[in-house]
């Protein structure tokens, strides 16, 4: 019965592939960016013989060129259900929890992404989804009139709707059925230069927060960037203004490291765009941006606490300079973190993938002895990649692209229990995910090595 079905992962590569073709279309300069990005890959696999062979040993080469993610904004608990069966179509599933309230951004989000190794090293695309908190509006009379707005709204096309239950009943779709279900799904996330509602609504809604208007004043949850993945984003920061694209100030996340960890991140602001108000008065409403991002090792609660704890304090006191002071002063916060991928795994900061060396003898004896099989050279780790977002960061390239206006400060409790209600399913922790992946992969190499 499965042959019979177009699989999930064919389906989100095939998505993935028509919202960039879509995106490019609509900003063009995300098309230049993926030229820049493109780029700068090729003269680091040229230049770096050895991350070249990691990355075909792992089978990161090939996903590289499709590697992308995405993030949209919905309005309302319905919104974000819906999305949720949408994406469990392309194998796509919410992990992780971030609440940005705290960072004055009224939301909290999820992302959505596979979670298997197969299905991540096909295409990883994920796409970071936000609520709006409508509950953080403190105007009752505005807070009434954007959830009515919201509820009248139909996010996903009625042919969509219908391939999403077949999926569910059938437990698959056909390939034509899987080639409908993209072009419809593709729909929802398409920009409306139409808003649909009149100009006194919008700016009303802009003044309790740009994020707000930009929810509740459109048809649906229009992408708001796509990210390639660069192998050495200081470089395309560099070459960013050469291209006529004007970069974000500062990159978040990590400094650069001889062993990247975790995830790096910097956005370009998109132009202004013209829009059409309901009463046929004109604006500009500004929400579609471009971002650039570099992966590394995915870290153990140990490590992760450690980075947040070295972020933390390098934040403090820190003024806002240019991002080769920001760069240098985070260098200096982070020599304390580990940066040899040895001394990183014996202590237990970050996740690897076992492997069998190539060509390595079956006869091991007896021994389970991790470090001795991998002193002995029959077994290697491989750093397993960062696949999630990180909270500060995403905080920041909300801020960046929300305009550098005042910063309202929402006083609220994180709450992934509400945010789960909504979303009508748990959110998968990602840590759990790295630690199962790295077991397996663990106990894989271990009975290939016995000739189970
Ligand atoms: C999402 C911003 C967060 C990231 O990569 O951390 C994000 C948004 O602006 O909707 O995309
Ligand atoms: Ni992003």
């Amino acid at each position: 019965m499965s042959d019979y079905f177009y699989s999930a992962d064919r389906i989100r590569d095939r998505f993935s592939q028509a919202m960039s073709d879509m995106y490019q279309q609509e900003v063009p300069q995300y098309g230049t960016l993926l030229s820049l990005v493109a780029e700068v890959n090729q003269e680091v696999i040229e230049r770096d013989t050895s991350l070249a062979t990691a990355l075909s040993s792992t089978g990161e080469m090939t996903r590289l060129h499709v590697e992308r993610h995405g993030a949209i904004r919905v309005g309302s608990p319905a919104e974000l259900s819906l999305l949720r069966r949408m994406f469990a179509v392309m194998g796509m599933f919410p992990v992780g929890y971030y609440d940005l309230s705290v960072a004055g951004v009224p939301v909290h989000a999820t992302a959505f992404r596979p979670i298997d190794d197969e299905a991540l090293t096909l295409n990883p695309f994920r796409l970071f989804t936000s609520l709006l908190r409508l509950e953080l509006i403190a105007n009752d009379e505005l807070r009434e009139q954007a959830a009515a707005i919201i509820a009248s709204r139909e996010i996903v096309t009625p042919q969509a709707v219908t391939l999403i239950e077949r999926f569910e009943v059938q437990g698959g779709l056909n390939e034509a059925e899987a080639k409908a279900f993209v072009i419809e799904a593709l729909e929802t996330f398409r920009w409306h230069r139409d808003a649909t509602v009149d100009l006194a609504t919008y700016q009303a809604l802009h003044h309790e927060h740009r994020l707000i208007a930009d929810v509740v004043c459109f048809r649906g949850p229009h992408i708001n960037h796509l990210t390639p993945r660069t192998l050495d984003i200081d470089e395309v920061q560099r070459r960013m203004p050469a291209s006529g694209i004007t970069p974000k100030a500062i990159i978040e996340g990590p400094p650069r490291r001889h062993c990247p960890i975790l995830l790096r991140q910097t956005s370009f602001k998109a132009l202004e765009e013209s829009i059409y108000f309901a009463d046929e008065a004109e604006g500009q409403h500004t929400a579609r941006f471009g971002e650039i991002e570099q992966r590394g090792v995915a870290l153990t609660r140990k490590g992760r606490t450690l980075y947040d704890q070295l972020l933390a304090a390098s934040r403090q006191g820190e003024p806002s300079t240019s991002n080769a002071n920001h760069q240098a002063h985070l260098a200096q916060a982070f020599v304390e973190f580990p940066d040899d991928q040895e001394v990183l795994r014996r202590e237990g900061l970050a996740f690897f993938h076992y492997r069998v060396a190539p060509g390595a003898k079956a006869d091991i004896g007896s021994t389970d002895n991790i470090e001795q099989l991998l002193a002995a050279g029959v077994l290697v780790a491989i750093p397993m990649i960062y696949e999630d977002f990180l909270p500060v960061s995403a905080a920041g390239i909300f801020q960046s692209n929300l305009g550098d206006g005042t910063q309202d400060e929402y006083s609220s409790q994180s709450s992934q229990q509400a945010f789960e209600l909504a979303l009508g399913a748990p959110v998968t922790d990602e840590i759990a995910l790295y630690e199962h992946r790295q077991e397996n992969s663990l106990k894989q190499a271990l009975a290939e090595l016995r000739g189970v």
